[in-house]
C-alpha cells in the first residue's frame, strides 16, 4: 500500500501525561511510528513517501482559525522560552459559566483543550501540521484517482481533535480533513475502529448529511473520552441519522466485535458513500495497556478484509495503539486484509 508519512512526527515528544494529578510516562510516543514502519517494511509490499507541507488554510477546512493560531503561537512562544520557563504548557482551568470568555494564554490553554493528556510543546504545531499534510496528500491521491487505498502513517493521532479543541493526544483531525476534502466529490463515510470513540469527526460532521460518521468503541460509560460515544447520539438537522455509535463492553473479544463491525459496515453500505475514511487504532488489541478489549493480532486481518468488502476508495489514518510489540503487527494485518 502507499504509505504517507508525517515528516515531522518526532518534533512532538511530550515529557509525560497527567493522570489523576500525577505525571506518568506517555503512552503516545515517537517509537510508535517507528514500530509500525518497521513492521510494514518487514511485511513488504508497502511504499513510503513524505508529503509536501500544507498551508495552514488547508487545516482551517475543519478547524477554527483561532485554535490553529493558538497552537502556532503557543508552540512559537515555548521555543522562545529561556531559563526556568517550562518547555511545555498544560491546561489548568477549563471554560465554565454561562458566558465563558478567554483572553490570556492561561485561559486559552483550557479553552482549546479538553483534558490533561494533550500538552503543547515547541514542536507540537510543526508535528501536527506534518500530520495534516500527510492526510491531505492522501486525500488528493484518492481524489485524483491516482490511488485506491492509502495509509497515513502519522502521530500524534487525530481522531479526538474537535473543531476548536485538542484532546486524547490529538491536535489536528486527520480523518476529518480527508473526509472534508473528499466530500467535495461525493458522499463520505468515516468508520472509526480505534478502541476509543471517534468524537472529533462526530463533532465536526454532526449536522451534516453528506458525511456519515460511524464508530465502534469501548463503552464511554467506563472508557475515555467518557462524554461522547453513546448509542443515542445520532446526528442533528441535516445530519440526523448520519451518526452511528456502537459502544461495546470492556473485555470485548472477537465474538462480540465481529457482529458489531458487521452492523457498522451495514450502516456504511446503506449510506452508499463514494469514499471511505478509516481512522484505525490498534488499541483494541488484547495486549493494549489502556484499551480493555481482547482482540488477538490475527483478527486484524479479518477486520481489514471485512472493510475491503465495501469496495470503496479508502484512506486509513493511524490513530491509537500503545503496546509497542502489538502495534506494528496489527497495522500490517489490517492493511493486508484491506489489500486482499
Ligand atoms: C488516540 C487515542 O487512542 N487516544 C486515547 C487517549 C486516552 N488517554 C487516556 C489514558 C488513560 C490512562 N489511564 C491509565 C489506566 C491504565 N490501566
Ligand atoms: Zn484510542
Amino acid at each position: 500500500m502507499r504509505v504517507i508519512l508525517n515528516p515531522k512526527q518526532d518534533a512532538h515528544v511530550p515529557p509525560g501525561e497527567i493522570e489523576n494529578g500525577e505525571v506518568i510516562p506517555c503512552y503516545e510516543r515517537p517509537e510508535r511510528l517507528t514500530a509500525i514502519r518497521t513492521a510494514l517494511e518487514a511485511a513488504g509490499g508497502h511504499t513510503f513517501e513524505e508529503p509536501p507541507v500544507c498551508a495552514e488554510d488547508a487545516v482551517a477546512a475543519v478547524h477554527d482559525p483561532a485554535y490553529i493560531t493558538y497552537l502556532r503561537e503557543t508552540a512559537a512562544e515555548i521555543r522562545r522560552a529561556r531559563g526556568s520557563t517550562p518547555k511545555v504548557q498544560w491546561p489548568t482551568v477549563f471554560p465554565y459559566g454561562p458566558s465563558p470568555r478567554a483572553g490570556g494564554n492561561r485561559a486559552l490553554r483550557g479553552q482549546f483543550c479538553f483534558d490533561t493528556y494533550t500538552p503543547v510543546l515547541g514542536g507540537t504545531f510543526a508535528a501536527a501540521l506534518g500530520g495534516a499534510s500527510a492526510a491531505l496528500h492522501a486525500a488528493e491521491l484518492i481524489a485524483s484517482g491516482t490511488a485506491k487505498q492509502v495509509y497515513v502513517l502519522t502521530r500524534p493521532p487525530g481522531h479526538h481533535a474537535e473543531r476548536d479543541r485538542c484532546g486524547g493526544y490529538c491536535y489536528f483531525n486527520h480523518a476529518a480533513l480527508v473526509a472534508e476534502r473528499l466530500a467535495k466529490l461525493g458522499r463520505v463515510a468515516v468508520l472509526d475502529l480505534d478502541v476509543h470513540h471517534g468524537n472529533g469527526a462526530q463533532h465536526i460532521f454532526y449536522d451534516r448529511g453528506d458525511v456519515l460518521t460511524v464508530s465502534v468503541h469501548g463503552d464511554p460509560a467506563g472508557l475515555y473520552p467518557f462524554f461522547s460515544g453513546y448509542a443515542d447520539e445520532t446526528g442533528i438537522g441535516a445530519g440526523a441519522g448520519a451518526n452511528l455509535n456502537v459502544p461495546l463492553p470492556p473485555g470485548t473479544g472477537v465474538k462480540e466485535y465481529r457482529p458489531a463491525l458487521a452492523a457498522a459496515l451495514d450502516a456504511v453500505r446503506r449510506f452508499a458513500p463514494a469514499f471511505l475514511v478509516l481512522p484505525f487504532g490498534a488499541d483494541a488489541h488484547e495486549a493494549d495497556p489502556i484499551g480493555g478489549f481482547k482482540l488477538p493480532t490475527g483478527y486484524f486481518r479479518e477486520m481489514g478484509a471485512a472493510v475491503r468488502e465495501l469496495g470503496l476508495p479508502t484512506v486509513v489514518t493511524q490513530e491509537g495503539g500503545y503496546n509497542l510489540d502489538a502495534l506494528g503487527p496489527c497495522v500490517a494485518e489490517v492493511l493486508r486484509g484491506l489489500e486482499g
